[in-house]
């Protein structure tokens, strides 16, 4: 049997069109570019050989890895000091004149601390105000310094880096997932809309005329490949509406975008488009086929044949359909709107009569219309996913999604998070996929996947179940993760992709961390679903939720505008429930767009 050629050969015949600079605003006596030889041999980064002995080895590689290291030498008598700084950079090239290097920065002049010191109180204030557009402050201490600051920083880093960093990422292989384009952004655009409009028109590249995608793109190249997996087009829809709900710019539905095979069209299309394709792409019953995955990677081999059908895509596709149906109406796009009510329906019911399990929703049925993750498998007999999703798409009646929420609970629930699906794969199922092959408790097979698991968190707050739901928030929080920091291994303030669960030997060891879509999501989390503020395309519904540990908290967070300051409070009389400002009750607990661009700051009292 031959394996499918998926790589090629062919190189980027292309030019880097970026200088890289690193330097220092003191003399420099010398430098290494080789790592080993920095470091010497039978040593590590504890005792560079080069550090030791006080001198640099001069170094310049080609091959090996890569250090970039500076010497300066400093004299000081006792009580004396020294300002200098170290400088690394990247600059467009100038193509028209290859002279003139550099094409929007002087570093001969950066090469001054006068100068530095302005331009670093630049970046200080770039970041104080970046962090500003959202604040909170409840009980819980490291839950405050999650929100405040470390989670809002790691969102940006998952914006700018995608996942093309790190010893962990396959970013030079894989490129730039088109799920993770779409979901990035929901950090990003609170305080810097602008580059999330620019992001969103430059994705929308790689769909295709039929509102298909490719999965992944390379920036450089702007080659990338079409994998078939069901859920990526649904993702254009969600990043869209995300921007729109939170700028209120529907001027961007209006932009021309070229598709990657043929023609162009508006964003509006391309939105629209994406859900017509998951739409006609389902089963005779009219469920999602899952063909090469779903968001579960290594569900890959469950319907290859095209026969397989996804129960979380199901669920998903009804969510973004929801969450997208408004704007239909916002042009009068009447074809569409019958059309996606009527695939809605339709799926909400063959969902619920094929897919209930008793206890919990299966996760997929395969080529051979066998189920996968219901009571009667011997392993992968549960998965988060089609729990969480069924709940937060509203398609679970609600004794239903009592049941799921109860079922994850008692089946997937660990001490720092949800396990992504139990029990983990220990024999291969080649109908099944990867999943099967991955070790167990590890990575898709049975880790605690803190992606998976922050969706799990906001079924629970759909649910109405807050305490639990803030419980395992705040278990899976890095502070609290790596409190065996010996055993947890990563950075103890950012998220990690997944920790591994009791069914791998490691239970608690980290992996993945920085580059994880869980960064977006626990943020969007804490801000939208705990402190409630929850952007409309017509304006802003606040509604937090309060633990039955906490009396109270405050919040204040930058829409469109304005500032709005909320109390959180529990009442003390009983009858005074909702938002007000002073003592006004707001209707519907919904601030109107007008009501918002009219005021520079919002005093909001919410009582719970
Ligand atoms: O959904 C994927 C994501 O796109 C890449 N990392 C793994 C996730 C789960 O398979």
């Amino acid at each position: 049997m031959g394996i499918k050629q998926k790589v090629s050969v062919e190189q980027p015949n292309l030019d880097w069109k970026y200088d890289l600079l690193f330097t220092s605003t003191l003399p420099i006596t010398g430098f290494d570019g080789s790592l080993d030889k920095f470091i010497g041999r039978w040593r590590s980064e504890a005792n560079p050989e080069a550090i030791e002995r006080g001198e640099m080895f001069n170094t310049e590689i080609t091959a090996g890895d890569p250090v970039a290291a500076l010497q300066n030498k400093i004299s000081l008598e006792p009580g004396e000091s020294s300002d200098f700084a170290i400088l690394m950079g990247v600059s467009p090239k100038d193509e028209q004149s290859p002279e003139s290097k550099y094409l929007s920065l002087d570093w001969d002049s950066l090469k001054n601390i006068e100068v530095i010191d302005p331009k670093l109180e630049e970046v200080k204030a770039y970041w104080t105000n970046y962090l500003n557009h959202f604040t909170i402050e409840t009980p819980d201490e490291k839950f405050n310094a999650s929100m405040n600051v470390w989670n809002q920083y790691q969102a940006a880093v998952t914006f700018d880096m995608a996942r093309n960093s790190g010893y962990y990422h396959g970013g030079l292989l894989f490129g730039n997932g088109i799920r993770d384009q779409f979901q990035d952004i929901l950090g990003m655009v609170i305080p810097e809309p602008g580059r999330v409009r620019a992001r969103i028109t430059n994705a929308l590249k790689y769909q295709f005329n039929d509102g298909s995608t490719l999965h992944n793109f390379f920036k450089i190249t702007e080659w990338g490949e079409k994998t078939n997996h069901s859920d990526t087009p649904l993702w254009i829809p969600f990043g869209v509406t995300e921007y729109l709900t939170e700028t209120g710019d529907f001027g961007l539905l209006d932009e021309v975008v070229k598709f990657y095979d043929q023609d162009d069209a508006t964003v509006y299309e391309h939105t629209a488009r994406a859900i017509d394709f998951c739409i006609s792409s389902v089963s005779e019953r009219g469920l999602p086929k899952i063909m090469n995955g779903d968001w579960n990677d290594t569900l890959d081999k469950v319907g290859p044949r095209g026969k397989g059908e996804t129960i979380w895509g199901a669920f998903f596709l009804g969510f973004v359909i929801k969450k997208t149906l408004p704007l239909l109406g916002l042009r009068n796009d009447q074809e569409r709107i019958k059309k996606w009510s009527e695939a809605f329906v339709h799926m909400e019911r063959v969902v619920n009569e094929v897919a209930w399990d008793g206890e919990w929703y299966i996760r997929a049925f395969n080529d051979f219309l066998e189920p996968l993750g219901t009571s009667k498998s011997e392993q992968g007999k549960i998965f988060i996913n089609s729990q969480s999703w069924a709940v937060i798409s509203g398609m679970a009646p609600a004794d239903r999604a009592q049941k799921c929420v109860d079922s994850v609970k008692k089946l997937l629930l660990r001490p720092n998070g949800i396990q992504i699906c139990f029990p983990s794969y220990t024999k291969v199922e080649a109908n099944t996929g990867l999943i099967s092959r991955c070790v167990p408790g590890k990575k898709e097979n049975g880790a605690i996947f803190n992606h998976a698991s922050s969706w799990f968190v906001l079924a629970s707050i759909v649910a109405g179940d807050i305490d639990s739901a803030v419980n395992i928030y705040k278990s899976m929080l890095p502070a609290n993760s790596a409190e065996r920091s010996d055993i947890y291994e990563v950075e103890p303030y950012v998220f990690a992709e997944y920790v591994t669960s009791p069914d791998h030997p490691s239970e608690g060891q980290a992996s993945h961390s920085w580059l994880t879509g869980t960064a977006v999501w626990m943020l969007r989390i804490g801000m939208d679903n705990i402190a409630g503020f929850k952007p409309q395309f017509t304006g802003m519904e606040i509604s937090p939720v309060l633990p039955s540990y906490w009396d109270s908290f405050k919040a204040s967070r930058v829409f469109r505008g304005c500032r709005l300051d909320l109390n959180v409070l529990r009442q003390v009389s009983g009858d005074k429930k909702g938002l007000y400002i002073g003592d006004e009750k707001v209707e519907q607990n919904f601030l109107s767009e007008e009501l918002i661009k009219a005021n520079k700051t919002l005093q909001l009292n919410f009582f719970i």
